[in-house]
């Protein structure tokens, strides 16, 4: 088994019933179990503004899936959930489900890079990651609570309703 977390995005469509139905169906794939959910959070976008603010938040699996089969697997999730790749850069989505990390593995291969290459500055990433992996140290060495202290608290809302 290796551990890794899932960053979850939704800004369309009920993004908090997106989130819970996503970690329902991660909860259901195969061998692997959903070991903690950070809770939802309402972000400000980051990309156009023009476009509603996103929920947000981290699951933590245990898989005993590769790296390729669990990208696959997330791919499915978010097509089934009924999301439309479109061709606008950074534009509303109705779910984003990212590999955040994979173990301390560092993956560089056409269709998966991790750990996720915009993780480390992100906000909407961090502090949900924090929640349930405070202690974290990245593949390269540095612990999550240096890249805590390099990113401000901002535009971001922890929401009381529960994941
Ligand atoms: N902005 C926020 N706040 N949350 C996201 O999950 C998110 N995802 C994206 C872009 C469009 C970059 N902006 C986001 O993919």
């Amino acid at each position: 088994m290796e551990r890794v977390y899932i960053g979850l995005g939704s800004n369309l469509a009920s993004p908090a019933q997106q989130l819970r139905s996503a970690l329902a169906a991660m909860a259901g794939l195969p061998h692997t179990q959903l070991v903690a959910q950070s809770s939802l959070y309402a972000s400000d976008p980051l990309g156009p503004p023009d476009q509603p603010r996103y929920v947000n938040a981290v699951a933590a699996l245990d898989t005993e899936l590769t790296p390729l089969a669990l990208l696959d697997a997330l791919q499915r999730i978010e097509l089934e959930q009924g999301r439309v790749r479109k061709d606008e850069r950074w534009g509303p989505r109705t779910l984003d489900l990212d590999i955040l990390l994979f173990a301390d593995r560092q993956i560089d291969e056409p269709r998966l890079q991790v750990p996720h290459y915009h993780m480390h500055a992100r906000a909407f990433v961090l502090y949900p990651l924090a929640e349930i992996a405070a202690e974290l140290v990245l593949p390269d060495g540095r612990p999550l609570s240096q890249l805590l202290a390099q990113c401000p608290y901002v535009g971001l809302e922890r929401l009381a309703t529960q994941a």
